[in-house]
């Protein structure tokens, strides 16, 4: 087994986004390309000589060729040990876990998360540091700095080893530990979760859907849905990670969802209905004929967290990206609890949980978690879904509806602009920060500009500042618009506009949400002229 050293050259484009590194799997596969991104990052770390690693991905096309390379490159860069998920599988929030379990430097975690997979579709990676959580900004422009300047990267010649043999092989002096995906993750949820009120909750007659969407997920839920807690057989459906997904989108939405979606308002609907994304770290919650938006699902998690054991105690703080409605702060303001704002993408969460300042955490797109990882965790959303239905013994929509009667509703919804023609985008947000200073006071669609702003934010930890992070417009009225550029879509640009309006304990709470925010939408659409802009009279997702 020789190292070798392999000339290279800087390529275009390998900034790091909102997730970690993603693009088109062809372009991930040309020569060099992964290879590249893969010793930028080690090198930004001072070298992987010496060091321990956690390596796993969703399962997607080119899930495990990219694995068998990073193995060969870490052992070539005198990497120490690398724990593998069996069959190269592990998902996002388990990455997370093995990586704080084991105490290693970091982790490579390969998927696209909720973009589609397969040779034409999308590919990733997402660097994770010590702590589990995503590679904050700081470490991601040295990784930058290193794409742009690299050239050479080492890779050992050596025969791939076997992904699916558990135990230790040797790659020159490095060890690869092949780990049952599933195992330390479900000791970890049975640490924070009442099993034992879950599985008399399923023996009573609970009924539940969980859709794995073809993803990651699959494994963990079977495991511990059905195996554990007693499911019914057939509670997880599309339960095999698929390299392609099914050709779906692995996306936990209600339009990505519809198949869950028709069954949960259906007259046979089961009591609960959840779903997962390709890394499983995205969850989707549905009751019988009750869709909880995931900034609900936040807010009701925090006003009911104590009641699994693991958050018995209470909780520190709650933190939000800066898109996700306030109805978790209303919550945070009647405990007495601390609620922050962050831009979008779990990496800002992680300072925050560090410092114990925020104990659970969450993101309009379906994400949340807690300070039991450092990634937003699908699976552990649901468990405790389960938990708080296990104790109240209430419906979905019976706790939803007790929710906003105590603390008002946020209406919701995001609607996403595909695939625009970047340069119109770029020309739409840079133009609407000119406009900002003059918008207050302004009416549009018959409301009035409260105040406008772009978003920055100051980490209350470290004191970094990061800018450029979304437009926001409030309205008289506790109405909110908000609009940003994607920074995970791989064509063109994805513009995204999200819409909040606040009524009040005493409102109507049961209006159709599209038509309680109308006013909202056609107000942005209104200032930012999008419409004329991009060519695109309607959203392609409405969320
Ligand atoms: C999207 C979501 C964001 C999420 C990110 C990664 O980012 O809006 O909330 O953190 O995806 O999620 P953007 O920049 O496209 O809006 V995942 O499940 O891809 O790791
Ligand atoms: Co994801």
């Amino acid at each position: 087994m020789s190292v070798k050293v392999v000339k290279t050259a800087p390529i275009e484009g390998q900034q790091p986004g909102t997730s970690g590194l993603r693009k088109k799997t062809r372009i991930f596969m040309q020569t060099h390309y992964l290879e590249n991104f893969i010793q930028a990052t080690f090198n930004a770390i001072g070298g992987a000589k010496g060091k321990t690693f956690v390596v796993g991905g969703d399962g997607r096309f080119f899930n495990q060729p990219a694995i068998q390379t990073i193995l060969k490159m870490a052992a070539a860069n005198g990497a120490h040990k690398i724990i593998v998920g069996q069959n190269g599988l592990l998902s996002t929030p388990a990455a997370s876990h093995l990586i704080r379990l084991n105490k290693t430097d970091g982790g490579l975690i390969l998927s696209a998360s909720h973009n589609p997979g397969g040779i034409d579709e999308d590919f990733g990676v997402k660097y994770n540091i010590s702590n589990g959580g995503p590679a904050p900004e700081k470490v991601t422009d040295k990784m930058v700095v290193q794409t742009q300047t690299i050239t050479e990267y080492k890779i050992l010649n050596t025969a791939n080893i076997d992904l699916g043999k558990i135990g230790i092989q040797n790659l020159a002096n490095m060890q690869v530990e092949i780990v049952d995906p599933v195992a330390d993750y479900q000791i970890l949820m049975q640490q924070l979760f009442d099993f034992d009120q879950i599985k008399a909750l399923f023996a009573s007659g609970f009924t539940m859907r969980f859709d794995a969407m073809h993803a990651v997920t699959g494994p963990y839920a079977t495991a511990i849905l059905q195996d554990i807690l007693g499911a019914q057989q057939g509670t997880v459906i599309n339960a095999i990670p698929l390299e392609n997904f099914g050709g779906y989108h692995p996306d936990p939405n209600p339009v990505w969802a519809k198949g869950l979606m028709d069954e949960m308002f259906s007259d046979q609907a089961p009591d609960f209905g959840a779903a997962s994304d390709g890394d499983g770290d995205r969850n989707m919650i549905v009751g019988a004929n009750a869709y909880v938006t995931p900034s609900d699902s936040l807010a009701v998690l925090v006003a009911n967290a104590h009641l699994a054991k693991g958050y018995k105690a209470g909780l520190a703080g709650v933190a939000r990206s800066m898109p996700t409605s306030s109805a978790c702060d209303k919550v945070a303001a009647k405990m007495g609890i601390a609620s922050f704002e962050t831009p979008t993408g779990w990496k800002f969460f992680g300072n925050l949980l560090d410092a114990g300042k925020a104990t659970l955490c969450g993101e309009e797109s379906a994400g949340t978690g807690s300070n039991h990882v450092r990634e937003k965790d699908g699976l552990w959303a649901v468990l405790l879904w389960l938990n708080i239905l296990a104790v109240r013994k209430q419906s979905v929509a019976e706790i939803l509806a007790e929710h906003w009667a105590e603390y008002g509703r946020n209406y919701y919804s995001r609607h996403d602009y595909e695939a625009v023609d970047s340069q119109a985008a770029k020309n739409l947000m840079a133009d609407l920060i000119v406009q900002l200073p003059s918008l207050a006071g302004q009416s549009f669609a018959g409301l009035e500009v409260a105040s406008a702003d772009e978003f920055s934010y100051t980490d209350p930890v470290d004191g970094s500042v990061s800018h450029h992070q979304g437009i926001r417009i409030n309205f008289k009225g506790e109405g909110r618009a908000v609009i940003r550029m994607s920074g995970t879509g791989t064509q063109g640009a994805t513009l995204r506009v999200y819409l909040e309006q606040y009524v009040n304990q005493h409102a109507d709470h049961f209006l159709e949400v599209q038509s309680a925010l109308s006013a909202a939408n056609k107000a942005i659409l209104a200032i930012s002229e999008l419409p004329t802009r991009t060519g695109r009279n309607a959203p392609n997702v409405m969320t």
